[in-house]
C-alpha cells in the first residue's frame, strides 16, 4: 500500500530562529516543508539537514515584501495546506517621540504587508487543499504595549488584527487561522536586529532570566496547533517564560 502524498507546508523567515525551528517541527509531523526567506544558504543548509533526516524539504528565497516575488512564488506552488507567517522582526527600542520613521516602515512592511502579500497570494491553494490553516506568528508585543516598543508594537497589533479578521472573513471557508503570540524567546538574531547589532544590549534583554523560551518551544506549540483536528480552531496562544508575568515584569536572578 502507498503511503499518502504528504501535506504541504510553507514557512516564511524559515533561515533560522522560530522560522527554522518551526520548519524542522512540521517536517518531523510529516509535512514537505517549503522554506523561504531571503538568505539562501541558511534555507540550503536547513534543507539539507532535514533531508539526512528522511524529511522532505523544498528551498524558495523569498523576500515576503516583494509582491511580485511573493506572487511568482505562488504561482509555482502545486499546493498548499498550511502557511506559517513567521517572518518579521523588531528594528530599534526608540521611543515614539524619537524614534526613525524609516525603522517603522520597515517594521510594518515586514510584520504586516509581509503576511499580507504571502496571505493573499496563498490564500486559493489554502482554500483549494479543503483543509488548510494559516498561522500568524504575532508576539504578546501584538496585544499590549511597553515603553520603547514603539513601532514593533505597532507592527504586531497590525499582525494580530489581520488574523483576527481573517477569520471573521474566512467563516465557512475550510480555513483555519491560528495566532501564536510569544513573549521572551532567546534566538540567536531576534534582540541583535533589534540593537542594530549590539551584541552587549542585546545580551541585556535576557540577563538573569532563568530559562527564556526557546524557538522550538514555540515551534512545538505551533505543530501542536497545526495538527489539531480540522474542526479545532486555535485561536490565540500566547506562551511566555514562567519568568515572565508581563512585557514589562520579568524575574531576573541577578
Ligand atoms: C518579542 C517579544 O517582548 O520583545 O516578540 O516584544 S517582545
Amino acid at each position: 500500500m502507498s503511503s499518502p502524498r504528504p501535506r504541504t507546508a510553507v514557512v516564511t523567515g524559515a533561515s533560522s530562529g522560530i522560522g527554522a525551528a518551526t520548519a524542522r517541527r512540521l517536517a518531523e509531523a510529516g509535512f514537505h516543508v517549503v522554506l523561504t526567506a531571503r538568505r539562501t544558504e541558511r534555507l540550503e543548509a536547513l534543507a539539507e539537514d532535514l533531508a539526512k533526516e528522511g524529511h522532505s524539504a523544498a528551498v524558495r528565497p523569498l523576500d515576503v515584501t516583494d509582491r511580485t516575488a511573493v506572487d511568482a512564488f505562488a504561482a509555482e506552488l502545486t499546493e498548499c495546506h498550511v502557511l506559517v507567517n513567521n517572518a518579521g522582526g523588531a528594528l530599534g527600542t526608540e521611543t515614539v517621540a524619537a524614534a526613525d520613521p524609516a525603522d517603522w516602515r520597515t517594521m510594518y512592511e515586514t510584520n504586516v504587508l509581509g503576511v499580507l502579500n504571502v496571505t493573499q497570494a496563498l490564500l486559493p491553494a489554502l482554500t483549494a487543499s479543503g483543509d488548510g490553516t494559516i498561522v500568524v506568528m504575532s508576539s504578546t508585543a501584538g496585544l499590549a504595549t511597553y515603553e520603547g516598543g514603539g513601532g514593533y508594537v505597532a507592527a504586531k497589533h497590525g499582525a494580530h488584527v489581520i488574523a483576527e479578521t481573517l477569520r471573521l472573513e474566512l467563516n465557512g471557508q475550510p480555513v483555519r487561522v491560528i495566532e501564536i503570540a510569544p513573549g521572551m524567546v532567546r534566538t540567536e538574531e531576534f534582540a541583535l536586529t533589534r540593537f542594530r547589532g549590539d551584541a552587549e544590549r542585546a545580551a541585556a534583554v535576557y540577563a538573569g532570566v532563568a530559562e527564556p523560551l526557546t524557538a522550538d518551544d514555540v515551534a512545538d506549540t505551533v505543530a501542536w496547533a497545526v495538527t489539531r483536528p480540522s474542526h479545532v480552531n486555535v485561536d490565540l496562544l500566547v506562551l511566555r517564560p514562567r519568568a515572565q508575568a508581563s512585557n514589562s515584569k520579568v524575574h531576573r536572578e541577578l
